[in-house]
This record gives C-alpha cells, structure tokens and sequence, in this order.
C-alpha cells in the first residue's frame, strides 16, 4: 500500500505482542487437520486468495431507518471513505476493493477518484445504481417506480442514470454493476403485476446494451422494503427468470438479508450456481425483516452452510464459478470500520470452515444415506476454531494478527475528528 493509512509500524508492534500465541495455536491446529487429513497451509493459502468488496456506503455511520447517530470522525465523502476503506484492508487483508454507489459517490473529478484508490492500493468493485430515492434537481420522481414505472419518462430517467453509472464504472476499472430496485407496490390492485415486470425487463436490456463485453450485471432481488405489498424483484426466481431472458452477462446477486425469515439460502446458492447464474452476494445478517448487521452476527452457521454449497458448486464446474463477494452493511451502535472487520472475518472464517469438510466422506454418506454421519462431518468442520488460520493468513499478508485491537491502537478515529468536518445531527436516512 502506498498511501500508509496506519501509523508506521503500528502494525508489527502489534503482532509482535501476538505472534508467538498465533504460532503456537496455529501449529496445533495444524496437527489437528493433520490428523483428520487435512492440510492447514492449504485452506491458509486458500484464504489468502480470498477476498470481499467493502460496500463504500458501508463505512458511513447509518444503521436504522429511522434516524442517524453521527460519530466523530465518520467519514463525509467518497475520499474520505475510501481512507477508512485502506484501513479495514491495511488491517484485515481480505478487502482489497470497494463497491460504489451512484449518485452517493458521485465527484467532478473521476480520474481523481480513481487515483486517490491507487495511491491507497485499492481497486473498485461492482457499482451500484441509486433509483429508489429522489435526488436533488431530479427532474422526475421515482415515488411509483423507476426502471418499471408506468410513465416511460421516468423510465427513461432510470435508463440513463444506470448506464450513467456504467460509464463511471469503466473509468474507475469495474467489471460489474448491481441493478436493485425498490420498485413495487403497497396496495393490492396498486400495480398490475406482470406489467411492471416487463417493463422492468425492458428497461434491462436496454441498460445491458449498454455493458461492456467484459462486464456482468447481477440482479439483486429483495422480498420487501420500501415497498410492503409486492416488490417487482422479489425473489431469487424472479432474479434467475430475468437473468436468463437477458443473457449471459446477466447473473442474480444474493442479499442474506433479502429472503422470507425461513428461506433456505443454501439451497438458493446451489440453485443458482447449477443454472450458471450464481453472479454475487452482499453478506449481511438478518434477526427478523433486517438487512444490515454484521455478517455472521445472528446465524453464522447459515453463512457455513452457503459457503459449503459454493465450495461444492467450486468443485463440480471450477472454469465457471466467479461469484463476486461483496459485504452489504451499515452501522448504527458501532465504528463502522471495525463492524466491517468483523463481517470481513466471518465471511472468510465461513469459508475456511467450508474447506475443512471432508467432502469425500460427506459423498460417500450420502450416497450411503447414513444420516447422521453425513450431519456430522459438516458438524465438525463447523466446530473448528479457524481464527488461527485467519490470523496466519493476515499476518503473512502484512496485516494485523488482531486486527481491532491494531484499530483501537491507531486512534484512528480520534485523529479523523480532528481533520474531518462533523456530519450534522438530524440527517436521516440509510447512509
Ligand atoms: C438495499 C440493497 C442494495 C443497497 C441498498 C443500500 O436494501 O441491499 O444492495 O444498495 O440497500
Ligand atoms: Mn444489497
Ligand atoms: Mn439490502
């Protein structure tokens, strides 16, 4: 990194409190695997592979829908957050992008914007495209719909702004863009329910004209919120009928926060991943109708499961298995940077305990349909303590064995109050 975010050697004063402790329990750890056949430098250097976008809307303080608590030192543009997004990477290694909002993080000057994420050595991800809130100076409101609305205006108004986004994309070096509308409707006999869906496929393939050959657009379903009666996009059988009428490139995003409380997202992710239109997700976690705490917080072993299914879905077609990972998140009670370390490590500690499963034995119980057996080698892949691994492949990568503590260290947040200009109390809204 070149732009050093952290203090100089900040980071090696730290691990040097942890390492012989990280060395110690990784070596057991590794005689454990061992012993079950397993190979701890390879789900290591597996990991090291790994990594997950950092939602730019994510290291904003944000939380409820109801109010905003500001802390000081939150970041208050799209520079600033792409600092704070340095950080979480400096520390964490496995976020070495971030995924933009548009027109949030629109600037002047996008050349600018990219070189500022050069000189901090971090990349961009998929954009994402904003028609469920009215901007300033907006000529056409989107409080009926945007890419669906019945006025073929305000469709073309949402066209244009999503090709717009791809066109700040390309100059950023972004490969995809995420399409999620909060189109639908609050009322039964409010919207005609096929009408809106066509208008919603016409209005994509005009946008997916406009993808670059190397692009992919993921679809991004939601079952509800804004809208309470019915959401166009509601579901992950709405998002694959669309994704296969539009074409190749055009590839269904998962939101863990997006299902019905009792949804099995597993099975979905599998679904997905057979029909090769397995295109993303947007980790979060959920308790009842919310889409925003920290990954793995209510049901980390949700999130084994799905990676359980897309380690499989790896080993039966690896030439097309490209999911793109992405975190989904805002804080409300919490330092964003150090809620997204922690989703950032449930994500890739969910992967590495998918990568413990012996999967040959996994085969052979249910080919054999013994039950019990079967549960059990997912079961004890799940119960093992992978934080060694993690740290290991951190601190090889130069991050922190302990990333919040290394956080916390810093002072990074009492240094930004001092630099960055406060956000005003009162503001509403999602971020
Ligand atoms: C939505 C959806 C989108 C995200 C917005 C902020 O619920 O998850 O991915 O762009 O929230
Ligand atoms: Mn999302
Ligand atoms: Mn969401």
């Amino acid at each position: 990194m070149d732009d050093a975010v952290m203090p100089p050697d900040l980071i090696e004063r730290e691990n040097a409190i942890r390492l012989d402790a990280l060395e110690d329990e990784y070596e057991s750890l590794g005689r454990a695997l061992d012993r079950r056949g397993g190979s701890i430098d390879r789900i290591k250097d597996a990991l090291k592979g790994f990594a997950v976008a950092i939602p730019s809307w994510g290291v904003g303080v944000g939380g409820t829908r109801f109010a905003k608590f500001p802390i000081a030192g939150e970041p208050t543009n799209i520079f600033e957050k792409l600092e704070d997004c340095a950080v979480v990477q400096a520390l964490g290694r496995n976020t070495p992008t971030v995924s933009t909002h548009f027109p949030w993080d629109k600037v002047d000057d996008v050349t600018a914007l990219k070189e500022k994420a050069q000189g901090l050595g971090i990349g961009f991800d998929a954009v994402n495209s904003n028609t469920f809130q009215d901007q300033p100076g907006q000529p056409l409101s989107y409080k009926y719909g945007s890419l669906t609305h019945t006025d073929p205006a305000v469709r073309d108004q949402a066209v244009r702004h999503n090709i717009e986004c791809i066109e700040i994309g390309k100059a950023l070096g972004s490969e995809a863009i995420t399409v999620w509308i909060a189109d639908g409707s609050n009322f039964p006999g409010q919207s005609d329910l096929t009408g809106a869906l066509d208008r919603y496929l016409d209005s994509m393939a005009r946008i997916y004209a406009a993808l670059p050959a190397d692009w992919r657009m993921f679809i991004e379903h939601k079952l509800y919120e804004p809208a309470f009666y019915s959401t166009v996009v509601s579901d992950w059988g709405t998002s694959l009928m669309c994704a296969q009428q539009l074409g190749d490139k055009a590839q269904c995003l998962v939101d863990l926060g997006h299902h019905a409380p009792t949804v099995n997202i597993e099975q979905i992710v599998a679904r997905l991943a057979r029909a090769k239109k397995l295109g993303g997700f947007h980790f979060n976690d959920s308790k009842y109708g919310d889409d925003d705490l920290d990954s793995g917080s209510i049901n980390p072993h949700q999130l084994f499961l799905v990676f359980n299914e897309l380690v499989e879905a790896e080993r039966r077609d690896p030439a097309g298995f490209r999911p793109a990972y992405m975190l989904d998140q805002s804080h409300n009670v919490t330092d964003p940077i150090e809620s997204l370390l922690n989703s950032a490590a449930a994500v890739v500690a969910a992967h590495a305990r998918a990568l413990v499963v012996d999967r040959d034995a996994l085969g052979e119980h249910q080919q054999a349909n013994d039950v019990v057996m079967g549960f059990n080698v997912l079961r004890r892949a799940y119960d093992t303590d992978v934080t060694p691994i993690l740290a290991m492949a951190r601190y090889e990568l130069g991050g922190a064995i302990d990333p919040i503590a290394a956080y916390r260290a810093s002072e990074w947040r009492a240094r930004k109050a001092q630099e960055r200009k406060p956000v005003a109390v009162g503001q509403a809204g999602i971020v």
